[in-house]
Parts: C-alpha cells; structure tokens; sequence
C-alpha cells in the first residue's frame, strides 16, 4: 500500500514503525489526502498535514473526557498516496488500507467525501449489518454526477448501495436535489437538527462519516461547498458525546479546506471533534 510518512503525526500518535509485537486494540490514523472529484472549489487534499498540525496547537487531555490521548494506543500510519489515482482506484486503496487493521478502529482524514466508500466498503465486510451515519448538510446522493458515477456527490448512494439506505442516518442535512429528496424518504432517519439517538441501536455497529460543512459556515468556513444554516461546533460536539456506549467502529472527517480556512478555526475544529472522538469510541 502507498503510504507516506506524517511530517507531523496527529498529537500523541505514535508512528507505525513504533509498534510492539502484540499491539493489540488500537486507534489508527490516515490521511488521504484526495480531491480529484471536487466541483465547486478544492483545497481538501491539503486537510490531513494540517489538520495534524493544528492537533499541536490543542492539549492532548481533554477536559470534556477527562482522558488524556496519551492514555490510549493511537498511531498515525501517514497518507495514502492516491493524488494521482482515477476515483474508483483510489476507493480500493483505502478499501485495502481500512482491510490491513482488521483490529484497528480507522480515523481517516479526506481529503473529499468519496474516500467514504473505501471505508465502508472495508468495514462491511468487518461488522455486519453496518449502519451509517452521515453528518453533512449535503446528501450525496446522486446516481452519477457530471458523468461520474464515484464522485464526492454519489457516495452516499454509493454507501447505500452496500448497506441499505434503511440502515443510513442523514443528520445536519439541509439542501438536496428533488430527486435526491424523495429518495432519502426511504432512509432510516434523515434530520436537520441533532437527534436524540435511537437506543435500537445501541449493539448495532455504526460508522460516522462527518463532512465537515454539518457545521454552520460561520463556524466552519474551509470548506469547498458551504451551506448557511448548520450546527454550531457545540451541538456537533454534544450529539457525538451523546453517542457514548453505542458502537461506534469507524469515523473519517472530510471536506476541510485549508486554503479556505485562513483563521485556521475550520482543521482546529476538525482536530479537536478527531482528539474528542479518539477518546470517546
Ligand atoms: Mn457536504
């Protein structure tokens, strides 16, 4: 696999070369750092060196958890090198990266939205049946998008092609196409707001793909396609804690854009829900 050392890991994440024999249950970052499909406006690719950088810039104990990061096993295996790959190539590579830590809880860093699809197509075949959950104001749920049937506005429809779109929760979601609208209908739970989580869940294993743009651009401006009218980083921040107990077997974060962030407010953020998250699940 085409991984290349972090410059700078995630705060307290150790290398992978760093490793014991026995690891054990551990927390593994990557980036991938890909933005072949973005339509509007790029700058993902650039999301995973900073938003390890910005993770420097927070203390590794937190005082929500009351958990220091240097407590748990984390390990920063680097970036996945897919920059140059077509969509549907690089999509198998993190299939196969997110495969290779069968014991391994993944954190990936996009990066656009599509790297979704490589996740869960690896963690389906893992955990069975996967539920989803989207945090995004956007349903990415296109059949094909100027031409492309693997692009950052199919994945979602790609993902439910896998699990089912009765097992894909829709949170933060506040625009989509008619089409788009009237196929969510069949989907578990589609919500604008933050919900108070179903306790039907609680055994089932979920996966969270967070785009970043859930939050309100005012908070979180660095990102390629803003939507007014989103959470605050509170409420983002509160129905992730609210997930505690629930099992929780994956998350990536995608759609931060650096050169769009000039404040640094959008990757600090994006670290802070990765630090938040590491300790929680
Ligand atoms: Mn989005």
């Amino acid at each position: 696999m085409p991984l290349k050392p972090a410059k700078i890991p995630f705060i307290s994440a150790r290398k992978w070369e760093e490793r014991e024999a026995n690891i054990g249950d551990c927390k593994i970052i990557c980036g991938i750092p890909y933005e072949k499909t973005e339509s509007f406006r790029g700058g993902a690719g650039l999301a995973p060196s900073i938003i390890r950088e910005f993770s420097h810039s927070l203390e590794s104990y937190s005082i929500i958890s009351g958990r220091d990061l240097g407590d748990i096993n984390i390990f920063d295996v680097g970036d996945l090198d897919v920059s140059h790959l077509q969509p549907e190539e690089m999509v198998r590579e993190v299939e196969a990266l997110v495969g290779s830590f069968p014991f391994a809880f993944p954190i990936l860093f996009g990066g656009e939205h599509t790297i979704t699809l490589g996740a869960i197509r690896a963690l389906a075949k893992r955990f069975s049946p996967l539920y989803v959950i989207s945090l995004d104001a956007h349903p990415d749920f296109r059949s094909s998008y100027e031409g492309k049937t693997i692009c950052h506005a199919t994945v979602m429809k790609r993902v439910s092609e896998i699990v089912g779109k009765e097992r894909l929760l829709f949170l933060g979601l506040r625009t989509a196409t008619s089409e788009e609208w009237q196929e969510l209908k069949s989907c578990y739970i589609v919500s604008p707001q933050p919900i108070t989580f179903p306790s039907e869940l609680k055994d089932k294993p979920l996966y969270i793909s967070l785009d970043i743009d859930v939050l309100d651009p005012s908070c979180a401006p660095g990102t390629g396609n803003p939507e007014p009218g989103g959470w605050s980083f509170e409420e983002l921040l509160s129905f992730l804690l609210s997930l505690k107990g629930y099992n929780v077997v994956g998350l990536d974060i995608a759609e931060v854009s650096p050169p769009l962030d000039p404040s640094g407010i959008t990757s600090v953020s994006a670290a802070k829900i990765a630090r938040e998250t590491l300790l929680l699940f």
